[in-house]
């Protein structure tokens, strides 16, 4: 359900179930939470690209799995949450080193906000992100009404997941839902050529970065320059800020190790 491949420090995700548009069983959790967690465990993972097989990115919850006209009792969606859905969401976020995520195709409901979660989001612009949740009745979730209320604001928030009216990707871009809409045929190798440049870096300070942007949505100015202090005085211990320093001296490209 999950293609990985591992070249120049950029371990690729594939969500593969193109014939229902990469739309989420149990085992693409369970393949897509073993994939990050290699992501935090290895070393050598020094960035991550996450994309879609086939002509979608991912629809989703697949609706098949739980058809209601089999009868039974309502399922717990919450606990579907809890086991599925938010373990791959906070790894994620809690990895520090950079997550690309490149959406090929159409993205709804957790499809859309999952990608919404990644770090550097390109989009082929035919590509449409649709808070489907409001069409079948659900909320939105994985971490939508948080990611889409911060980045966007109420008004906009609000209506498209009342509506659950696809957004493009050019659209998106324009709003600052994700870094670029890009020509189709471009995607995949501007996405590869990002990603292998950020495994390329100095994944230390990528990922001090990295936390920094994501603490400054809940703490105060103090808190944030205190932090920052604390950041900064890791990354001046690196390896790869003496390379840093030492290439621009000497009039070279730099060649950090990830330390
Ligand atoms: C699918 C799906 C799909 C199965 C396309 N499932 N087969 C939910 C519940 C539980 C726990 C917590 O979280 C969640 C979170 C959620 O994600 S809820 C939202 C679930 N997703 C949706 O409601 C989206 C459903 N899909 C669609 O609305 C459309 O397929 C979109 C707009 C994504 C794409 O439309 P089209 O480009 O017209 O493609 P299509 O509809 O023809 O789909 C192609 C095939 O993929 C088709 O199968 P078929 O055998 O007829 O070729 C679809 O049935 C299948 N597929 N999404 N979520």
């Amino acid at each position: 359900t999950i293609l990985t491949a591992f070249a120049d420090g950029v371990l690729t995700l594939t969500l593969n179930r193109p014939d229902k548009l990469n739309s989420f069983n149990e085992d693409m959790h369970l393949a897509l939470r073993a994939g990050f967690q290699r992501a935090h465990d290895d070393a050598q993972v020094r960035a991550v690209l996450l994309t879609g097989a086939g002509r979608g990115f991912c629809a989703g919850q697949d609706l098949g799995d739980r058809d209601p006209r089999k009868g039974g009792p309502a399922p717990d969606l919450g606990e579907t949450l809890d086991r599925f859905y938010n373990p791959n969401l906070r790894l994620i976020r809690s990895l520090e080193k950079p997550v690309v995520c490149a959406v090929n195709g159409v993205a709804a409901g957790a499809g859309a906000n999952i990608a919404l979660a990644c770090d550097i989001v390109l989009a082929a612009k035919s590509a449409k992100f649709i808070q489907a949740f409001a069409r079948i009745g659900l909320i939105p979730d994985a971490g939508g009404s948080w990611s889409l209320t911060r980045i966007l604001g109420e008004p906009r928030a609000k209506a498209l997941a009342l509506t659950a009216e696809p957004l493009t990707a050019e659209k998106a871009a324009e709003w600052g839902l994700i870094w670029k809409a890009v020509d189709d045929g471009a995607l995949m190798d501007q996405a590869n050529a990002l990603t292998r440049s950020l495994a390329a870096g100095p994944t230390l300070g990528l990922g001090l970065t990295k936390r920094l942007v994501q603490a400054a949505a809940t703490n105060s100015l103090d808190e944030q320059l205190d932090l920052e202090r604390d950041c900064q005085q890791a990354a001046g211990r690196s390896a790869d800020y003496a390379e840093g320093v030492t290439a621009f001296l000497e009039k070279r490209p730099a060649r950090f190790q990830g330390k």
